[in-house]
C-alpha cells in the first residue's frame, strides 16, 4: 500500500468522549469511527489488525480440533423461549419483529442456536465429543457502553461450544479450550491469567475469565503474583493439559465478584498478594445440561439409555482485543503492535526530493519485490521531510 493512498482519516485532537488511551488512539489514527453510541465502523487500518487477531484465534481453535461454522446474527425468539432465557436476558437483548410480526433478536450469544443445530442431527454417543465455533458479530444493548471497542453494543466475538456425554468427558473439552486460550494470548504477546469468575447470564458453576493487566481495566482482580510466572509448556494430550490446569488452579486468582478477603489472606502470603485491575479478553464456561435439558438435546448411550449432552461455551472478545492490546502495550501515545498482528510487515521510507525520483524508484522496486513475495509492505511515497516520515510511518507500523 502507498501511504498517500491509505484511507486513514486522522483526527488532530482527542475526542472528548474518549477517556482511555486505546479509545483515543484508535479514533485519532483512523482505525474506527463511531457510527452511533457503542457502534463502530472498522476502517481499513483497524479492520486489518482485527482480522489478524481473528486469524490467530481461528488457528488455535482449529489446532485443538474445533470446527468452524457460521451462524446468523439474527435469531428466532422461539429457541430462547424454549431455554427460558428470552425473559431472563432482559433489556440487554435487542428484540425485533419481522414483517410477519415474528419475534426475532440480534444474538448476544449462541448457546440456544448451536444446541438447536446439534439436536437436529446428532443422536448417538458415537458422534461425541464435538467442538464447534464461529466468529461473528454480537449485539448487547449495554447500559453504559464506554471505552470504545472495549465495551460496546456491537462487537466481534469468537464463541465455541463443546458437546460431551459425561461431566468427565466435558472436563477434557474444557481443559483443551483452557489451553488453546493460553496459547492464543501468548501469540498475541499478552499475559492473560485465567481467573475464577461468576457465570452471570450464561450460567453453570465452573468458569474462568482470562484477564490481562491494565490500569484502565473494568475488572478488579485479586491474585497470587506467582501465577504470572507459570511457564506455558507444549501440551499435546489430555493428561498434560490437565496437569497444566492443575498448576494454574493452585494459585489464588479471582475477580471481585468471587473475592473473599479472609480466603485471600489465608491462601496468599502478604508479599505475594496482588490487587489490581485488568481487562477480560476471554471467558469460558461449563454448564452441563443447562441448555440441553430444556431444549431436549440428548443422545443414545451404548447401553440404550439416553442422556442430555453436557455442554460448555467459550468466548474471546476479538474486537475488544484490539483495544486491550493497545492498553497493555502503548508507550508515549504510540501504539505498539506485536509482530503477529502489526498492520504491515515492512515500511519503506525513502527520502524523496521534488526533482529527484531515484530514491523513490529504488524504493518501489523493493516494494514490488516484497509484494510479489507476499510480504505486506507500506511505502511512504509522500514528499515530507525524512524525520517527519519516520515518525509518522513507523508509528503506524508499530
Ligand atoms: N457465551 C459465552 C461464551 S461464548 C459468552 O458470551 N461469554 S461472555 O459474555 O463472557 O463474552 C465473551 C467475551 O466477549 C468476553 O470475555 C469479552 O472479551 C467479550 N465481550 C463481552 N461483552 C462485550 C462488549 N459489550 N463489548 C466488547 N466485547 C465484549
Amino acid at each position: 500500500m502507498y501511504l498517500s493512498k491509505l484511507f486513514i482519516p486522522l483526527l488532530k485532537e482527542n475526542p472528548s468522549e474518549a477517556k482511555i488511551k486505546s479509545h483515543q488512539l484508535m479514533l485519532r489514527s483512523g482505525m474506527i469511527k463511531q457510527s452511533s453510541t457503542g457502534i463502530y465502523s472498522w476502517l481499513p487500518l483497524g479492520f486489518k489488525i482485527m482480522k489478524k487477531i481473528e486469524q490467530i484465534v481461528r488457528e488455535e481453535q482449529n489446532k485443538i480440533g474445533a470446527q468452524e461454522l457460521l451462524m446468523p446474527t439474527i435469531q428466532s425468539a422461539d429457541i430462547w423461549k424454549e431455554s427460558g432465557r428470552y425473559k431472563d436476558y432482559g433489556e440487554e437483548m435487542l428484540r425485533i419483529k419481522d414483517r410477519q410480526g415474528k419475534e426475532m433478536l440480534y444474538g448476544p450469544t449462541n448457546e440456544e442456536l448451536i444446541t438447536e443445530i446439534f439436536r437436529a442431527s446428532v443422536k448417538s454417543y458415537k458422534s461425541l465429543p464435538q467442538l464447534l465455533y464461529h466468529i461473528q458479530w454480537k449485539f448487547r444493548d449495554e447500559l453504559r457502553p464506554r471505552f470504545g471497542v472495549m465495551r460496546c453494543k456491537e462487537f466481534f466475538m469468537k464463541d465455541a461450544y463443546s458437546f460431551d456425554i459425561s461431566d468427565e468427558e466435558a472436563n477434557k473439552s474444557y481443559n483443551k479450550m483452557f489451553y488453546a486460550y493460553l496459547k492464543t494470548f501468548k501469540r498475541l504477546e499478552l499475559v492473560a491469567i485465567p481467573m475464577s469468575a461468576e457465570t452471570g447470564p450464561i450460567g453453570g458453576d465452573l468458569s474462568h475469565e482470562f484477564v490481562i493487566l491494565a490500569e484502565t481495566g473494568e475488572s478488579k482482580i485479586f491474585a497470587d503474583k506467582r501465577i504470572f510466572e507459570i511457564e506455558l509448556k507444549e501440551s499435546n494430550n489430555n493428561e498434560s493439559i490437565k496437569e497444566l490446569r492443575k498448576i494454574y488452579d493452585q494459585f489464588y486468582a479471582v475477580t471481585d465478584d468471587k473475592f473473599k478477603k479472609d480466603e485471600f489472606d489465608k491462601k496468599v502470603k502478604k508479599e505475594n498478594q496482588l490487587i489490581t485491575k485488568g481487562i477480560e479478553v476471554g471467558h469460558i464456561f461449563y454448564f452441563g445440561d443447562k441448555y440441553s435439558k430444556p431444549l431436549k438435546c440428548s443422545v443414545d448411550l451404548q447401553d440404550g439409555k439416553k442422556t442430555n449432552v453436557k455442554m460448555g461455551s467459550y468466548g474471546i472478545g476479538v474486537s475488544r482485543l484490539v483495544g486491550a492490546i493497545i492498553e497493555a502495550k502503548f508507550n508515549n501515545n504510540v501504539m505498539k503492535w506485536p509482530e503477529s498482528i502489526s498492520p504491515y510487515d515492512v515500511a519503506i521510507i525513502p527520502s524523496i526530493k521534488k526533482n529527484d525520483k531515484l530514491n523513490f524508484t529504488k524504493a518501489e522496486k523493493i516494494y514490488n519485490f516484497l509484494r510479489n513475495n507476499n510480504i505486506d509492505a507500506l511505502l511512504d511515497d509522500t514528499e515530507e521531510h525524512l524525520s517527519a516520515k519516520f515518525k509518522k510511518t513507523s508509528s503506524r507500523l508499530r
